[in-house]
């Protein structure tokens, strides 16, 4: 049994703005802490708001006395994470600094070496490296792991970092984490918890990281998925639950097991998931749509991303016609669609992104679809996708500053002004709350729901 502490923290941004809507585990220390733990790592997960994080990490460092800590990092708590990393070199100057993160890419480790005074950085799947690096293994020798040698000079990483099946790890672990607090918008009122139960994805979207990452799309398997929901309803009195996964249609067999699963213990909680288009195009899946509102699904969050053929191609991102007509499956069988739709490509006119939006505003007006928390955001090149490099390559980047990069700040270069393209999403926002509705602000029901 090692002696070491590893101490797993996440900054968060709160929930609010126009587009972020809940406040959930922070799933990726979850499923480290679990591993760790499994091998006999003393670990704390700690997971804070980026405006108030210093104190209390210096309070909870104080108490816990780590050896190590692990920052969670994405480009968006970037400049926390250093102000915190500086706070803590000065407090604490003992204590060794790792982060892990999907911003920490084979190609992009070195921007985030730049930023973050860390010691080491993970690229790729953190449970195992981190295990190594937790257990005192010499950072040359742990796979996926970049480290600074005692004259401060930066080495890369060999490899990739290992991957493990997913069936191998534990349930990913939730203690110490403010379980209570958390919440969606989509559950109003709710007990809510996050469930991550697949890596990997079929498709290959140049705005996302996924597929790029795994080979192949790996599960957990049923009965695990199963046992999770019913620890979070028994020790947690979860109501909803996100299962985040983000190809959870992948294989339809196992969504019929998981969601006869849940009819057999008598549905206990409300369920949503993201929803691929083409998905609905298959009679297979549709003829789930039944079983899996019974089970107590009520929301399919939908990456529509465009009405406009020449971005969807520009994205290499599948679907786009019969938008309206496969929707309504999920409204015939009383599921709500929450539309995830992308503006701002380098192509569009205003004149695009009005039709767009517009046409977005009428899938229920005009077709009757029960429709929710329809979710616009700026095209954004998260660094290490391939939509990063080419817009690099074409000088479409226009604001260098990854803390930006949340699809919430216009960052590319488009026919359409950046000005206008915020003025758009606003009069999107406000048309379809109602102008007397709570507008999309940090006053958003969620930001209230977590205190
Ligand atoms: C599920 C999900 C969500 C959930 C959040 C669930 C949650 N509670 O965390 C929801 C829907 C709420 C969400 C919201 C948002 N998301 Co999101 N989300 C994802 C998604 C699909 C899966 C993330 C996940 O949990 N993966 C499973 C875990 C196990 O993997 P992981 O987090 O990468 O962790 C592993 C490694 O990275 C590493 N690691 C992670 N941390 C650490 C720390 C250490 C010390 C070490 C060593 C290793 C390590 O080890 C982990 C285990 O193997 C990813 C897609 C993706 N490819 O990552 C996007 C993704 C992370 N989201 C993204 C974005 C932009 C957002 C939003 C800003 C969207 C918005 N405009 O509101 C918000 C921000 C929310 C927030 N505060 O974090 C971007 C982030 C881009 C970036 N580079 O910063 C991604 C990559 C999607 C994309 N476009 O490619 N998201």
């Amino acid at each position: 049994m090692s002696e070491r502490r590893v101490m797993l923290v996440k900054l968060d941004k709160p929930p609010g703005g126009p587009s972020h809507l809940s406040y959930s585990e922070p799933i990726g220390i979850c499923y480290i802490a679990a591993f760790l733990e499994q091998h006999g790592l003393d670990c704390r997960l700690t997971h804070l708001f980026q405006h108030d994080a210093d104190q209390a990490l210096c309070r909870e460092i104080a108490d816990y006395a780590p050896d190590v800590i692990g920052f969670s990092v994405r480009n968006f708590n970037l400049a926390a994470t250093q102000r915190a990393i500086a706070t803590i070199r000065k407090s604490f100057p003992a204590i060794r600094i790792i982060a892990g993160g999907e911003c920490i890419t084979a190609q992009q480790w070195q921007s985030v070496a730049a930023l973050l005074d860390t010691d080491a950085l993970i690229i790729g799947d953190g449970e195992s490296s981190l295990l190594a690096y937790g257990s005192g293994v010499s950072p040359d020798e742990i796979p996926g792991c970049a480290y600074r040698d005692q004259d401060g000079i930066w080495h890369g990483a060999r490899h990739d970092s290992g991957r493990i099946a997913l069936a191998e790890l534990p349930m990913m672990s939730r203690h110490g984490l403010p379980m209570n607090r958390y919440c969606s918008e989509a559950f109003p009122g709710k007990t809510y918890a996050t469930m991550h139960t697949m890596r990997g994805c079929r498709y290959h979207c140049t705005f996302c990281h996924t597929a790029g990452r795994y080979a192949k799309v790996d599960t957990r398997t049923t009965s695990q998925i199963l046992d999770e929901v019913a620890l979070l309803v028994r020790e947690h009195s979860v109501e909803a639950i996100g299962m985040w996964d983000e190809d959870f249609f992948a294989y339809p067999k196992r969504v019929e097991q998981i969601a006869q699963g849940l009819v057999d213990r008598g549905s206990p909680v409300e369920w949503q998931s993201f929803m691929k288009l083409t998905d609905l195009q298959k009679a297979p899946i549709r003829q789930l749509l039944p079983l899996l509102r019974r089970s107590g699904y009520v929301r399919a969050i939908i990456g529509l991303e465009s009405f406009l053929p020449a971005t969807l191609r520009g994205y290499h991102k599948a679907g786009g016609t019969n938008v309206e007509e496969l929707c309504r499956h999920l409204t015939d069988h009383g599921i709500t669609l929450c539309p995830a739709y992308i503006i701002g490509a380098p192509h569009e006119t205003a004149a695009d992104v009005a039709y767009g939006l517009e046409r977005l505003g009428r899938l229920g007006v005009d077709h009757g679809i029960r429709m929710d928390l329809p979710f616009v955001q700026f095209i954004t090149p998260y660094p290490g996708t391939a939509l990063f490099s080419e817009y690099l390559e074409q000088d479409l980047i226009f604001d260098p500053d990854w803390s930006h990069y949340d699809g919430e700040h216009v960052v590319v270069k488009s026919k359409c002004p950046a000005d206008q393209l915020l003025g758009l999403r606003d009069a999107f926002y406000a048309n379809f709350y109602g102008q007397s509705s709570e507008s999309h602000d940090a006053t958003t029901p969620s930001a209230r729901l977590c205190g």
